[in-house]
């Protein structure tokens, strides 16, 4: 592992090499930011989420979220907290990972990550996965992304008509406005006339108020994120074209809790899962550099990351949270596992000048990674 040529490669040549469209952005944007920085946004409210955002965006090249731990996240598609976030993301240029973990078997997975109040497939370039119930979660978010991308250039709309039956529909055969969904047209059964009397054919109609929903897809005429912005949000960040619509997938292949139960096989198994989907695989969420092969060109995250307190160097000692966390510095892991970004929660979270300590580890991070391409 440690002799892997991608450990000396430069961020601006794995965004060369890389295959996945997302993976190649993110380099960019690395090189663009001299940041290989991912804050962890575990804060409580979405108004400190997009506070946070909006602070730490410059520092930043990913933002990850919990969504499930916010209160107050709007889940409107169109101007909700995942629509802020996403502006937020193209202003300052960043990509968000939402750190949902999946879990289950495949038919789950794909409905908890397009469907639902929260669309996190809506707003969040990256997601990530737990393998645990094997492959075919791998398989079956893979699939929902790429039909989801189909759609893409397609926005939904959906019309809802309240009217009353016309008489017409009064006859032998149930009637033909009766509620429906994902119909072709917009052209609902409204209307009420000839319903005056209520007697149709010698029966007793009544008069029932009928709500017809349908869907069906438009053209776009811009991707779907950017119709979300408020006015004067459309802001892109300088030096970079928006991101690509892609969607990516972080596997978890292993952890940095103190006695996690993802050991060797289950991480092996993790990678072998990357390379049969390459295309929507961008690497791991790992506590090491897991490339082996010579095709391996994995991108590789690490969380359990902080720094000593300022003043006391790379070299001072770190401890856990008292909660099963444990922490390496930026350089431990940059320079020492081969990994190519931390992700670091409350060690800027609790800062009192949380700026000013996030460029503190961007900063850290940042020169790790000169060091180990030198
Ligand atoms: O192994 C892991 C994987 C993840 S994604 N260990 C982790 O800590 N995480 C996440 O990283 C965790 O859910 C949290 O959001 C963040 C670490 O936060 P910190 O405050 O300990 O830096």
């Amino acid at each position: 592992m440690d002799q892997h040529p991608i450990l000396k490669a430069t961020y601006a040549s794995r965004a060369e090499s890389a295959t996945h469209p997302l993976t190649a952005y993110l380099f960019r944007l690395m090189e663009l930011k001299s940041s290989n920085l991912c804050v962890s946004a575990d804060v409580s409210t979405a108004r400190d989420l997009l506070h946070l955002a909006d602070k730490l965006g410059p520092s930043i090249v990913v933002l990850k979220t919990h969504y499930d731990i916010i209160s107050g996240w709007d889940f409107n598609p169109h101007t909700g907290t995942g629509a802020k976030l996403a502006a937020l993301a193209r202003r300052h240029g960043f990509l968000i990972f939402e750190d949902r973990k999946f879990g289950d078997i495949g038919n789950t997975v794909q409905l908890q990550y397009v469907a639902g109040s929260a669309r996190i497939i809506d707003w969040a370039h990256i997601v990530n996965v737990n393998m645990l119930p094997g492959k075919a979660s791998v398989t079956a978010l893979a699939d929902a992304a790429a039909r989801w991308r189909e759609r893409y250039p397609y926005e939904v709309r959906t019309s809802v008509t309240v009217g009353t039956p016309r008489s017409e529909s009064f006859d032998d055969d149930p009637p033909s406005s009766a509620p429906q969904a994902n119909g072709n047209t917009a052209d609902g059964q409204s209307g009420g006339s000839g319903l005056g009397d209520g007697k149709v054919d010698g029966r007793k109609g009544s008069i029932v108020s009928v709500t017809t929903v349908t869907q069906h897809y438009e053209p776009a005429t811009s991707p779907r994120l950017t119709k979300d912005m408020a006015e004067g949000d459309e802001t892109v960040f300088a030096g970079i074209e928006e991101a690509p619509t892609d969607r990516g997938l972080l596997i978890l292949a292993q952890m940095s809790t103190v006695d996690t139960l993802a050991g060797p096989a289950y991480t092996a198994a993790c990678v072998e899962a990357a390379r049969e989907h390459g295309d929507f695989v961008m690497g791991f969420v790992s506590q090491q550099n897991l490339n082996t092969t010579a095709d391996d060109q994995f991108l590789s995250m690490t969380p359990g990351c902080q720094l000593p307190p300022e003043g006391e160097g790379e070299n001072g000692v770190v401890a856990g949270d008292g909660k099963g966390q444990q922490y390496n510095t930026p350089r431990k892991l940059i320079v020492g596992k081969g990994v190519d970004m931390v992700i670091v929660g409350r060690g800027i979270l609790n800062a009192a000048d949380q700026k000013g300590e996030a460029e503190r580890y961007r900063k850290a991070a940042w020169e790790a990674y000169l060091e180990r391409v030198r």
